[in-house]
């Protein structure tokens, strides 16, 4: 039995004329942000991928199959519906099998990208060490996928819910090179600055494309990540976020919550307590990340 693997018109005619692709996620779709902002931001970070030159991919599993590019209705589809699987690497080729509906994880979305031959995402943040890993062991998979599949994903850095200095040191451990865009500090998503200095720095997205290909020629497997600051008129100080990023934590640790219900309880939590600030600055830095991913992924392709 072969992958299935289903290209939408755009994403079919791209790979034919040998454009430049970005694969984008759904886990963010479905549980990252509410309806309607959800599906508008999805369309307005398509619109910017195009509008630097490549084409967007967003991956998401419907009906047992991987799409790579979603057309305008299913992307209403999936933002609109309930209880849709956050699928990672564990859990992808159960829903497959299944013939389920699954949104995709930075993690399941970098597996996906490279069996379709795409090799630069764009995202928000990507998941990684949870405060008090040393005791609940919460690590994402998406810092083990970075060693593993060779696909570069532009983050605005790892979210500020989680133990940004564990997450630094895993990914090195795991000899994940990590390139802050621009500047000498690794960004915590809603600040552009966590205060931590990132291993790497470069400034030209083309250096960033000719260092994945040289991994690549290192025989070295995995990806890069690459840590985009959040516009300045977009971010949110870190003073003002740290505090509302702590009473989101102890009400998560009040209520159980655990596993993957984290991450998108802590969201909502934050997206509440912001009154629907923190929500604008996620997609204010989504879109500047479409950006960098597309002028990364141009010169891939050149
Ligand atoms: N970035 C966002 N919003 C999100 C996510 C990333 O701006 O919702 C998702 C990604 O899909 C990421 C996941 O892979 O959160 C991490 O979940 P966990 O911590 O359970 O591994
Ligand atoms: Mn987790």
């Amino acid at each position: 039995m072969t992958l299935p693997l289903m290209f939408s018109p755009e994403v079919a005619a791209a790979r034919t004329d040998g454009r430049a692709i970005v694969a984008l996620e759904s886990t963010i779709i479905t549980h990252g942000m509410p309806w309607p902002q959800n599906v508008e931001t999805a369309r307005r970070v398509e619109a910017e991928v195009r509008a630097a030159g490549a084409v967007p991919a967003t991956i998401a599993i419907m009906a047992g199959q991987i799409h790579i590019g979603l057309t305008d209705a299913e992307l209403e589809q999936l933002g609109q519906a309930k209880g849709v699987a956050k699928l990672s690497r564990a859990d992808l080729a159960a829903c497959l099998a299944s013939g389920g509906v699954g949104a995709t994880t930075v993690a399941a979305t970098m597996i996906c990208a490279h069996r379709a031959g795409i090799s630069v995402f764009a995202t928000g943040g990507i998941g990684g060490v949870h405060r008090g890993a040393e005791l609940s062991f919460d690590i994402s998979a998406d810092l083990l996928e970075l060693a593993a599949t060779p696909v570069t994903v532009v983050a605005a850095g790892a979210k500020a819910i989680l133990d940004l200095p564990k997450t630094l040191e895993v990914l090195e451990t795991h000899g994940v090179p990590v390139i802050a865009f621009g500047q000498d500090d690794f960004p915590a998503f809603w600040s552009r600055s966590s205060g931590l200095k990132a291993p790497l720095r470069m400034d030209d997205p083309a250096l960033i494309a000719a260092a994945q290909k040289m991994r690549a020629r290192l025989g070295l497997p995995g990806g890069q990540l690459v840590a985009n600051p959040i516009p300045p008129e977009a971010e949110i100080a870190r003073d003002q976020i740290m505090p509302v990023i702590e009473a989101a934590l102890q009400e998560a640790q009040a209520k159980g919550i655990s596993a993957k219900a984290v991450t998108p309880f802590l969201l909502q939590r934050i997206f509440e307590l912001t009154e629907g600030r923190s929500l604008q600055s996620n997609i204010a830095l989504v879109l500047n990340n479409a950006r960098l991913a597309a002028a990364i992924a141009r010169a891939m392709v050149l």
